[in-house]
């Protein structure tokens, strides 16, 4: 709640300054430097970019510490959804303006690192070429909204997109500046995007006190980690097949700070059942809720999980059923949640073609020498001329592959030695965030340390004979929990260089927020400690147990005995 006393963060008067997020970027695009000012730089967010440095590249001078500049874009690609076409966009502009690689994001989202600042405007006229964006990807508003994975194009499942697209349109900035800045004349013109100067209807000229995310999927299905969004809408189908309402959930969010309790990663909570139409009138609701009332004097507190947590679920729910004109019916049971995998080879629902769930490991997508990943999956993708689905695990999955294209496809891919399965069973759902080089906020190694760490600990599954139930391992390089640690079964959380955090007892279903176990564990201790916990869960007594289930069972002080 924001307290009148207290003075509001600093980033709001930018926004209300910015003249609809319009500030100083298109000066400070035009002047030869390699980098924006701080300001700016916080503007940038909301048209889809952040501002890095190479870290690995800073170097000392007298005058200081010397860095090398660079953008990193993010798309706003609602459930991940793109064609051929659009695909074969993303991966170009990674050669020809990016560093060479393609990030696949925790949000079902492409990155591209390493733009200049001279290439950008370039680099975001060709995406919005292509039918695509940048805008909102970033930023104190709706970011990009994920949805259930469809491997089989089930009909059910696809009716999610329309679903998805509209809270992405609904929620999209109305203001005309991302249009002026990047697109010009002719551009604006094709993709027939008005200059509007129109006011935010929903927002307001502050925006929201902080990102929101929305997950969209349906009740049972809970492959996108929907707990973890600050709204989920997980879809009821009624008689005739199609949509007849939502379970709906808000106030999740995983960012937390080392050694400060107040903050923490939460769960979202289940607010209740609502027919099909009541979807915008909701969705609105809760967003101008934390519009109105989340905490715009600290944004350490300001995410709308906070909110909740301070006031309550009860008042957070009469003050959304009172804007929105809409009552929860809070009866209605919710199905069990199970994960689907969508990893190898699966025919679809049509009988006709096959999709393959491509495992990426933690969305890296580059050639490397001898294992031309990024041009192989370029050269299947257009040469079949296939949509693809980008996951929240950090995984493509490659749609409508026909009987012929399959046996091409497989023999390509055997030709270049490219693997699309997951190596073992630990690597088919870890996630580790980018984390060093291009993280401006990571303390530890994430993404080029998972490799070294999940051979380790499939080895020791191994020996245990506990392969068949890998836990779910998800890694960051600090708290923030881009790629999702606290909802795993295995959290892996950096917390001073070299050194980690260790949290346990998430469930496989991303149900539940773990604990922490361990706060400081060296990298080159983390096989051990697995190793001991891994010792114990095998001799529990219990077969069928998850780990996930066991490290929650048991509580988080007697293991900490144990392993002492
Ligand atoms: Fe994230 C900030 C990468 C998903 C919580 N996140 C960042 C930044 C932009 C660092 C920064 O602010 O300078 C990272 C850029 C690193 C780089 O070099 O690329 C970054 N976040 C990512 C991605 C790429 C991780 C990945 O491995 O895929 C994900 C992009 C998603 C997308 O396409 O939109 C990504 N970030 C998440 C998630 C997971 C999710 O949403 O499913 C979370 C936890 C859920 C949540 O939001 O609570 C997450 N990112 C954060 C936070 C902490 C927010 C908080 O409430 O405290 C920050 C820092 C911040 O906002 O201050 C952050
Ligand atoms: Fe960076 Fe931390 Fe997010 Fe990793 S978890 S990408 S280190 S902000």
């Amino acid at each position: 709640m924001t307290t009148p006393e207290k003075p509001l963060d600093k980033n709001e008067a930018l926004k209300a300054a910015s003249d609809g997020l319009r500030g100083n970027i298109a000066q400070e695009l035009a002047e030869p430097t390699d980098h924006f000012t701080a300001e700016t730089v916080n503007l940038l967010k909301f048209h889809g970019m952040y501002q890095q440095d190479d870290r690995d590249k800073r170097q000392k001078t007298p005058d200081g510490i010397k860095k090398e500049y660079s953008l990193m874009l993010r798309g706003r690609i609602p459930g991940g959804r793109l064609t051929a076409s659009q695909y074969a966009v993303w991966d170009d502009l990674a050669s020809q303006y990016g560093s060479g690689s393609l990030r696949l994001t925790t949000r079902q989202s492409v990155q591209l690192h390493g733009v200049l600042k001279k290439n950008v405007k370039q680099t975001i006229r060709a995406i919005n070429k292509a039918l695509l964006s940048t805008i909102a990807a970033c930023g104190d508003v709706v970011r990009n909204v994920t949805e259930a994975h469809n491997p089989l194009g089930r009909d059910d499942l696809a009716q999610l997109a329309e679903v998805s697209d509209l809270l992405s349109d609904h929620f999209k900035p109305r203001s005309g500046a991302y249009a002026e800045i990047w697109l010009d004349d002719q551009l604006q013109h094709e993709l027939q995007e008005e200059i509007t100067d129109q006011s935010e209807p929903i927002y307001g000229e502050t925006y929201l006190p902080r990102k929101f995310k929305i997950g969209v999927t349906l009740a049972g299905d809970n492959g996108i980690d929907l707990y973890t969004n600050d709204m989920g809408f997980a879809a009821t189908i009624g008689e005739n097949g199609k949509i007849d309402g939502y379970f709906v959930f808000a106030g999740g969010g995983l960012g937390m700070s080392h050694n400060r309790p107040t903050t923490f990663p939460r769960v979202a909570d289940l607010l209740g059942w609502v027919p099909a139409e009541a979807l915008i009138p909701i969705a609105e609701g809760i967003v101008i809720v934390q519009r109105d009332h989340g905490d715009r004097t600290n944004r350490k507190h300001a995410r709308l999980k906070y909110l909740i947590h301070d006031r309550g679920v009860d008042w957070f729910r009469s003050e959304v059923e009172s804007r929105a004109g809409v009552q929860f019916d809070v009866e209605k049971k919710l199905p069990e949640w199970n994960t689907p995998s969508y990893l190898g080879w699966q025919r679809q629902a049509n009988g006709k073609t096959w999709a393959l769930g491509f495992h990426t490991l933690s969305g890296r997508i580059i050639d490397r020498p001898g294992y031309p990943l990024k041009s192989a999956l370029r050269e299947i993708i257009t040469t079949y001329d296939l949509n693809v689905q980008i996951t929240a695990d950090q995984d493509l999955i490659l749609l409508g592959i026909t009987d012929e294209a399959k046996a091409a496809i497989e023999n390509r891919l055997a030709e270049l030695g490219i693997n699309p399965e997951s190596p073992a069973t630990i690597y088919d759902r870890a996630l580790a965030c980018p984390a060093l080089p291009t993280c401006g906020l990571a303390i530890t190694e994430s993404e080029r340390y998972l490799p070294n760490l999940l051979p380790e600990l499939q080895k020791i599954l191994d020996e245990l004979n506990l392969a068949h139930k890998a836990p779910v391992v998800r890694m960051t390089g600090c708290p923030n929990g881009c790629a999702r640690p606290y909802s795993a079964e295995i959290g892996i959380v950096g917390r001073t260089l070299g050194a980690y955090a260790v949290f346990v007892g998430g469930d496989p279903e991303g149900t539940r927020i773990g604990d922490l176990l361990n706060d400081n564990v060296k990298a080159e201790e983390l096989a051990d400690l697995f190793r001991k916990l891994f010792r114990l869960w095998k001799t529990s007594g219990r077969p069928e147990e998850s780990f996930g289930d066991f490290t929650h069972r048991v509580p988080v002080s007697e293991l900490q005995r144990a392993l002492a």
